[in-house]
């Protein structure tokens, strides 16, 4: 339910125009940090005469309770919030839908009453509030601005040249097409260009902005390269202009403190421990096999903070690397103690490697339709 981290806005500013620049920042962002969400269930007040209204609301048929298809827009709304996709288009979403729902009716085919649905409207609500905080999302309208100053700023070709010596020209790339395509996919949001990894975003900005590019084949020069490239750019300035771009961002840095945190929690380690061994097959004589530390690790990834196995390449880097350290791959059988003993091992590796060299990871996704019009349970953020 929470998307954790530490989240925070950093931006390139040069010299005079920084304020200028922040003012202009601070009107195209709006932020998610929890505070409303807080301000909103810490007041009882205000909090209940909020339920009493969306109660009223949802109650169609006025008998005084919930019924589940009467949850249904309060659900879809809670799922919206957390960025979940719309129920029915992926099977994860649509368990998380369900266990939403099963929070207001704790799995019972059972009508709600008002005081249940602010009970749980307020747990929800607060959780969602501690992730934001953690991980505030920043709304940013991307119009071309922030790419216009790229541009036009002394470092756009010191970075252009840097973007065309990474890419290979074997792997496919044989255009010039090709060559400015890849450039502009490492553009990010940084530069002020939203991700083209969104189709729309592909479709509507990109493509056509690569339309007029010459298709000269191999060998490309640099010069040939940046020239074009400023070209294609520029038109995607002119685009941005015309169909601004809204984007959610939000960073979160992996930096080991969530291990922390569960290692110097006896208690909490332990039980965490007990509850990851519990699910696992053993022998006969009650041995395990080493091969399960990694589902183990991913069971209990969540108490220490850490993503799960595959979602983010770096920290599954720093996971092989701990694994290969501490010999946890060679698929011996060990006592329930030895195992415990790699666990924590590979814990404690993975934070120190983490206190090392924090991981970021910024997320960022374009909004498709407006996020406070679209959602008639929470209240309007705040614009900064
Ligand atoms: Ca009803």
């Amino acid at each position: 339910m929470e998307s954790g981290g530490k989240g925070m806005m950093t931006k390139k500013g040069g010299g005079g125009q920084q304020q200028q620049q922040q003012q202009q920042q601070q009107q195209q962002q709006q932020v998610f940090d929890g505070s409303d969400i807080m301000e909103l269930v810490g007041n009882e007040k205000v909090f209940s005469s909020y339920v009493d209204h969306k109660f009223e609301e949802l109650d169609r048929d006025k008998d005084g309770k919930l019924s589940v298809k009467e949850l249904q827009p309060a659900v879809a709304d809670l799922g919206a919030a957390l960025g979940l996709p719309a129920h029915g288009t992926s099977s994860n979403a649509d368990h998380i839908y369900s266990e939403v729902l099963n929070e207001f009716t704790h799995g019972k085919q059972e009508k709600v009453s008002k005081t249940e649905f602010k009970e749980v409207l307020s747990d929800i609500l607060l959780g969602m509030a501690a992730g934001l905080k953690r991980d505030p999302i920043v709304i940013l309208r991307m119009d071309g601005e922030d790419l216009h100053e790229f541009i036009t700023s002394p470092t756009f070709e010191t970075e252009s040249i840097t973007i065309f010596a990474q890419i290979d020209p074997v792997d496919g790339t044989t255009s010039l097409r090709d060559y400015i395509t890849k450039a502009i996919q490492q553009l990010t949001v940084d530069h002020g260009m939203p991700p083209s990894s969104d189709s729309w975003v592909m479709s509507n900005i990109v493509e056509p902005a690569l339309q007029a590019c010459t298709n000269q084949e191999n060998p490309i020069s640099q010069e040939t390269f940046l020239e074009e490239f400023k070209k294609v750019v520029e038109r995607v300035v002119q685009h941005l202009k015309e169909q601004p771009v809204i984007v959610a961002h939000s960073e979160h840095t992996f930096d080991g403190s969530g291990i922390k945190r569960l290692l110097s929690n006896k208690f909490e380690l332990e039980k965490t421990l007990d509850a990851t061994l519990r699910e696992l097959p053993r022998d006969r004589s009650g041995k395990l096999s080493k091969e399960y530390l990694r589902v183990a690790l991913d069971t209990s990834a969540p108490s220490a903070g850490l993503p799960p196995y595959g979602a983010v390449d770096q920290m599954d880097k720093v996971v092989n690397d701990v694994f290969k350290m501490v010999d946890a791959d060679d698929g011996k059988i060990v006592q329930e103690e030895e195992f415990k003993k790699l666990m924590l091992e590979i814990l404690g590796s993975i934070m120190l490697q983490l206190e090392g060299n924090p991981i970021l990871v910024s997320s960022n996704s374009v909004v498709h339709e407006p996020l406070a019009t679209s959602s008639t349970l929470f209240p309007q953020p705040s614009s900064s």
